[in-house]
């Protein structure tokens, strides 16, 4: 271990609050431990599965965690926890009374408390899920810009105050390059209120981490702007280094190889004196020093590192500057307090049965008291009690808060004769919503993984300026020089650049997302990026449904229609990414009216906030969620046509008759999207010998997949008239006819449609890629134009098409 001395200390917390810290620390570690230990070895849940948890991990963080939770943090602070110290935050939360006790018997149970801290499954206070290591971390600092968003707008209406946005985090998270990409994102928005606390026990799960590493990273926060603050030694270790020889000692300890380290915590009291009187034979002042001290005693000084001294802690946190982010970078003990402590494997360690047994003891719980708040504590249990009531943390009940809804005007009617792509269109109907104005186009936030000129965001943010908490002139329009975007800067404006990194346009939506819930203000973001890098993204997209955020994600060009420009960006798989992501409603319009249905559809969407499950039916639709548009740059011609409730019904449901079948149907085609011309062409020249060819436009496969799931469930469980959208449309169709499926993407994400009734299905659409070229010749080299539709109609009927395929 290397780095230099700690911040000169400030004002630490009095000998009262010090002493209640230190029981509670106690506390907090005894029931994250046993809590673990109740899941793995005092229940059985019938299935032969190891429950698991993490004692050593948890065991890391107690201390630190007991000063943030009881002395330091104040409500408006939002913190990600650890994944592993999930245990941890429960044990607090319990304390605090905002846990059951039934909730933490049942830890990794049906839900029972999560193994990692959720904000929807769990009903404690969460304020970040985490679990994807990285992800929380990196929540944060966002968290924070969006608060900076907030907290310049004079739309305000929450008197909640700023807070601290804290991660605490593992020494391993920061090899996920997540971190890495959003530290660079920071420095560019001004990052101030976030605090970032390393667990820093030099462990992951496999191994232990490589020496002198993380001082390069302390590096690279310095950098970047952050204040580091080492929180290294405890006051034990300080004391013995003010003894004669003892500054050669903190050298000792300096220098002292990490897997050395962690081996000597593990063996304990007689390995610290054979390792130190071997290597110090001839120094007699720190022999003298260690003959003071018993085996145990040595241990104890030995171990006392920063982040197990509370006092240390305390002084560290109360020293950290309030005008730049700070990084708190705490030597800790993986299993801490525990007979797993330091050994390079306690991962994921369990204490046996015997070693609980004598912990119990050690911790003065007696048997039948231990999920008791005060047991083996020495303090009188009423001031314990009083102490907790006045805890500042605590002091406003639940944080998670509300915000009212935004009001949704109708949509801009746009004119759209001719052709017109979905894109232009998307970027047409902002700039009209950003004209207009009104509280919808104020609450509106867009954001773009530095592709916001080319997903047509262009004239939106034309009208509505970047954000940034320093205002500056375009210095192209000030210079009289020509371009058609005005990026002009300042604390008003309504969309926040960001670089390349899609894992940060997702974690930026993510918490923009959750703004009504941390900040008390609802804002509405829309992010755009190309279709491709959704799975560049995907995890924080993930990440960000999971935590119930509430954004619009759109992803444009899409699928084989970007055709020219590269076909390793061709996108096959988000058509079912869109299906399978839980949380996120997934649209692939044709047509401009539809986007704008869909879009004011989607804005009251996304404020939603039914509860999590619903008896019947489409569970999501009373509760919400977020909105997936994939979109195109290919112009299509327009439909003239006018909008009826029927049908805006219809395209929100995920699809409609564009040409209805008859009874005397032989074959319907089922398009998704951009491939509304071909499937059209193809029932034209079909129809000539054939008679009515039914076309189905699909504007969702995801809603109506999930809608026909949903009908089935609730018929199962007795509602007989339970029917769903696609059901009615199929209805419509001759059950001997034969359907055939196409979209610009994996055909799978229309197969399934012939489930539904029973019909005959061919489905075309993307299954390889990687071509360059125009759209007509890649539609007909994957097989997804007109002469294709034949081919296949011709295969699955039996019946030649006389217009013979021509290409
Ligand atoms: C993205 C991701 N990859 C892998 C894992 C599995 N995993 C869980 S914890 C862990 C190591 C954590 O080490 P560290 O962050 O240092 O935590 P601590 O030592 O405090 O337990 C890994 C690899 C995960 N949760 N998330
Ligand atoms: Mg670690």
């Amino acid at each position: 271990m290397e780095g230099s001395r700690m911040m000169p200390a400030a004002p630490a917390a009095d000998a009262h609050t010090l002493a209640m810290l230190k029981e509670l620390e106690r506390k907090v570690l005894w029931l994250s431990t046993y809590m673990i230990h109740h899941a793995n070895h005092e229940i059985d849940r019938g299935d032969g599965i190891k429950v698991g948890g993490h004692q050593a991990s948890s065991a890391s963080l107690a201390t630190l965690m007991t000063a943030l939770y009881f002395h330091v943090l104040r409500p408006e602070d939002r913190v990600a926890v650890k994944p592993h110290a999930s245990p941890v935050f429960h044990a607090i939360q319990y304390l605090l009374g905002n846990q059951d006790v039934e909730k933490m018997q049942n830890f990794r149970g049906f839900s029972g408390v999560q193994s990692y801290p959720s904000r929807t499954k769990d009903k404690a206070d969460v304020d970040f899920s985490t679990g994807s290591v990285g992800l929380g971390v990196a929540a944060t600092g966002f968290a924070s810009l969006v608060q900076d968003y907030i907290h310049a707008k004079s739309w305000r209406t929450s008197d909640w105050p700023k807070g601290r946005m804290i991660a605490l985090m593992g020494d391993a998270e920061i090899d996920e390059g997540n971190i890495h990409e959003a530290l660079l994102e920071y420095w560019k928005h001004g990052l101030k209120n976030c605090w970032w606390v390393v667990d820093y026990n030099r462990q992951s799960l496999d191994s232990v981490v490589s020496d002198r590493l993380f001082m390069k990273v302390a590096g690279l926060f310095e950098n970047l702007g952050w204040k580091v603050i080492l929180i290294k030694y405890g006051k034990l270790q300080e004391a013995a280094f003010r003894e004669p020889g003892g500054e050669r000692l903190r050298t000792w300890i300096a220098d002292c190889p990490n897997q050395l380290y962690s081996a000597l915590v593990f063996e304990g009291a007689g390995g610290w004196r054979r390792q130190l009187e071997g290597d110090f034979a001839n120094d007699p002042e720190i022999l003298a020093l260690m003959a003071k001290r018993s085996d145990d005693e040595l241990a104890q000084l030995m171990t006392n590192l920063g982040g197990h001294d509370m006092e240390t802690i305390l002084e560290a946190f109360a020293s950290a500057p309030s005008d730049q982010p700070v990084c708190f970078i705490a030597y800790t003990i993986k299993g801490f307090g525990l007979p797993l402590a330091g050994h390079k494997d306690n991962h994921a360690g369990l204490m046996n049965k015997t070693q609980m047994q004598q912990f119990r003891a050690l911790q003065g719980v007696n048997q039948g008291d231990e999920w008791d708040k005060f047991a083996g504590l020495k303090l009188p249990r009423q001031e314990i009690e009083r102490f907790l009531t006045y805890v500042p943390f605590a002091t406003k009940g639940k944080r998670t808060l509300t915000a009212p809804r935004i009001p949704v005007p109708p949509m801009p009617a746009l004119e759209t004769k001719g052709r017109a792509s979905t894109q232009a269109g998307f970027g047409r109907i902002l700039d009209e919503i950003a004209r207009k104005g009104g509280p919808l186009a104020d609450r509106i936030l867009t954001t773009s993984a530095d592709v916001t000129v080319s997903t047509n965001l262009g004239p939106w943010v034309n009208r509505r300026g970047l954000f940034s908490l320093e205002s500056r002139e375009d210095v192209f329009k000030e210079r009289g020089l020509m371009s058609p975007q005005r990026w002009e800067m300042s604390p008003d404006g309504q969309h926040m650049e960001l670089g390349i990194a899609e894992m940060n346009l997702f974690l930026m939506l993510a918490t923009a997302g959750l703004s009504h819930a941390h900040h008390g203000e609802r804002i509405i973001p829309i992010g755009t990026l190309y279709d491709p890098f959704i799975s560049r993204g995907l995890d924080a997209l993930n990440y960000a449904c999971y935590q119930d955020a509430r954004f619009m994600v759109v992803a444009t060009p899409s699928g084989l229609t970007l055709a020219p420009e590269g076909g390793a960006h061709q996108s096959i798989a988000t058509p079912l990414i869109g299906m399978a992501q839980d949380g996120l409603a997934a649209f692939e319009p044709a047509f401009v009216d539809e986007l704008s249905v869909i879009m004011g559809w989607a804005f009251e969407y996304m404020q939603r906030d039914g509860p999590e499950e619903s008896k019947a039916g489409w569970s999501r639709e009373e509760r919400g969620g977020s909105v997936y548009l994939r979109l195109t740059t290919r112009p299509i011609e327009q439909l003239p046509r006018q909008m009826t409730d029927e049908l805006s019904e219809n395209i929100i449901s995920g699809g409609y008759w564009l040409r209805r079948p008859d009874p005397s149907t032989t074959l319907a085609i089922v398009y998704m999207g951009t491939l509304a011309p071909e499937a059209i062409e193809a029932a034209a020249l079909l129809a000539e010998n054939r008679g009515g060819i039914g076309v189905l436009a699909v504007t969702s496969a995801d809603r109506l997949s999930a809608g026909w799931h949903a009908a089935e469930r609730a018929r199962e469980q007795g509602d007989a008239n339970a029917r769903a959208h696609i059901e009615t449309l199929l209805a419509a169709l001759p059950r001997d006819a034969a359907i055939i499926t196409l979209c610009d993407g994996h055909p799978e994400a229309l197969s399934w449609i012939g489930s539904v009734a029973g019909h005959r299905v061919r489905a075309l659409g993307v299954e390889h890629f990687g071509q360059s070229g125009s759209i007509g010749e890649l539609y007909a080299h994957y097989g997804l134009d007109a002469a294709a539709v034949l081919r296949a109609a011709e295969a699955l009927t039996g019946r030649p098409v006389r217009y013979g395929l021509q290409r």
